[in-house]
Formats: C-alpha cells, structure tokens, sequence
C-alpha cells in the first residue's frame, strides 16, 4: 500500500485520479513519494481499463518541490548514486496523457511535475514558481527548459533568476497551464477534461501524445516524419475504422483501444 499517495480508480469511466498526499509538508516530494507515484504511474499505464490520469494534490498544495529536509544534507555522490532522474524519466515516458489538477503551491520540483504532465487545469489559487535560486541551487528536473519553452524566455529568466511565484492568471496568461476555475471546481474540471480525452480512441491518444512532445525534441521535417508514420499506423487499428464508419452512421463511435 502507498503511503504518500492515493489512488482513486474509475473516477469517471476510464479515468483514474492519483492525490499526492503529504499535507502537513505542502506534499513535498520526498524519494519514497516520487517511488510510489513512479510505480502506481506505470501499473496505470498497463491498465486497459484507464485512459487517461489525472494528478492532484489538495487545496492547499500541488506540491512545495523536493523534500528540502531530505535533500540538505546531500553531497554529489549522494545525488549521483540515489539516481532520481530515472524516476523523472519513467514518468516522462508514460503514455497516456495526464492531467494536472492544480491549486495552491506547484513550486520548484512540483511545478516541474506539472510541466511533465500533458495539460493542467489550475485553481484561481495556483503559484508556480521555480524557487530553487534562493537555495543556492537551479532547477534540477527540467524547469529551466520546460518552463522556457513552455513561457518564453523572458519571463521564464525572471522566475528562474528570481525564485518568483507566477500567478494562475499570469500563468495562463504566458500558456502554461490550460484554463483556471474556482477553487472548488479545481479537481472535478480536471476530471472532466480526462474524461473527454478518455473518450477517444485510446491508441489514438497515446499516438497523438508522443507525435506532441516529438515537437520538443526534434526539427520540424523530423517531428512531420514522425506524426506521419503514427497517423499512417493508425489506420491499421480497428478504432480508425470505428471511428469514421461511426461517423458515417451519425452514431457515437465505440473505442476500443485496438
Ligand atoms: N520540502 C520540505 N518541507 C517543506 C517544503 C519542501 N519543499 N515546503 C514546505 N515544507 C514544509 C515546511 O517546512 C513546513 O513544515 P514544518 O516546519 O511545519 O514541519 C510545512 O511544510 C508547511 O510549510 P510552511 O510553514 O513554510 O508554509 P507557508 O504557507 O508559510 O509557506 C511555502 C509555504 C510553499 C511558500 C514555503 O513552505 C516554501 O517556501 N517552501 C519551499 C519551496 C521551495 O523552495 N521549493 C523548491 C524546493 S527544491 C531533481 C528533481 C527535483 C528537484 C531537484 C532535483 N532531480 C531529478 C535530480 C527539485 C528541487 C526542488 O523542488
């Protein structure tokens, strides 16, 4: 059973919702934390019966960062050797999409986890920041590159030099999150926008995802490659034909996810 995180099965039809739960520690991402929300990420992922996952902390925070208390004392080697970029990139590699659902904190660490899911949806009382600088030390999971690319470099010079916390609105604003509703609504919005995805061809989603983030990683005639080849391998799935004979029958098509 995982201690720092809960797992809600089927909160909508093939939706499944993880709640990072450390509360008294705004949720800070200790190594047993990120272990446990690693595994549950992946035994979801080999799920047939979820297709899309939204991630949450509570009200109060998504999550404060990396456990500072856990990290202090830490030398190089010790970094080296505890290896948490693996974990970082097993969850980069999942693939069905992820929603974050955002209030309260996501800083350092915990902003950085929100870029790595696929959208977030955010509460009028969502900060982001990258507040790492007034530690003495820089983003270290990704926030110097996908924060640039995500808000430009302008402001994310400022968060990343400054340790300042963004508002939702600003956010928004800069085209890192996706929308803002009242707090209230926060997690129940983000599960509706999984279900709406969760309510496509699965296969197509997974496919649409990867030719997505190819774009953060290649040059346009390699990205345009890559989406050709997935939308070609999509019309060897039975959903493609599904989904357009559907279409035909003025009906509601019935995924499958084969
Ligand atoms: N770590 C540990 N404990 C934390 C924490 C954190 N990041 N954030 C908050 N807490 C704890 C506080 O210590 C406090 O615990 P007690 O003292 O009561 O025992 C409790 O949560 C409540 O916090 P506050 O009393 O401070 O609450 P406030 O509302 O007054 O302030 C705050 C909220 C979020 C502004 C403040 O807590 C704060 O500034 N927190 C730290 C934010 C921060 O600096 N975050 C960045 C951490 S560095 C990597 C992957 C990731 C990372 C690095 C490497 N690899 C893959 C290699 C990430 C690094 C980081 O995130």
């Amino acid at each position: 059973m995982p201690q720092f995180i809960i797992i809600h099965q089927q909160v909508a039809p093939y939706v499944a919702h993880i709640q990072l739960n450390r509360p008294k520690e705004l949720n800070a991402l200790n190594l047993e934390l990120m272990g446990e929300l690693r595994d549950a990420l992946k035994q979801l992922d080999a799920d047939d019966q979820v297709r899309a996952i939204v991630l949450s902390g509570n009200e109060k925070a998504f999550a404060a960062g990396a456990d500072i208390k856990q990290m202090a004392g830490k030398t190089a080697i010790d970094m080296y050797n505890i290896d948490q970029f693996s974990t970082w990139d097993t969850i980069k590699k999942i693939k069905k999409p992820i929603i974050a659902a955002v209030s309260g904190f996501a800083l350092g660490g915990g902003c950085e986890l929100t870029m790595l899911c696929d959208m977030i949806v955010a509460s009028e009382t969502a900060r982001f920041g990258q507040p790492e600088i007034k530690l003495g030390v820089i983003p270290g999971a990704g926030g110097t590159q996908r924060l640039t690319r995500a808000v430009g470099k302008a402001l994310a010079m400022e968060m990343v030099l400054t340790g300042r916390f963004i508002t939702a609105r600003e956010a928004h604003q800069a085209g890192l999150i996706n929308r803002i509703v009242p707090t209230e609504l926060f997690l129940a919005e983000a599960i509706k926008l999984a279900s709406e995805v969760a309510s496509m061809s699965p296969i197509a989603i997974k496919m649409a995802k990867e030719a997505v983030l190819k774009a953060f990683d290649s040059t346009l005639d390699e990205g345009l490659q890559f989406e050709r080849k997935n939308f070609y391998l999509l019309f060897a799935s039975e959903d493609q034909k599904e989904g357009m004979q559907a279409f035909m029958e003025k009906r509601a098509p019935e995924f499958k996810g084969h």
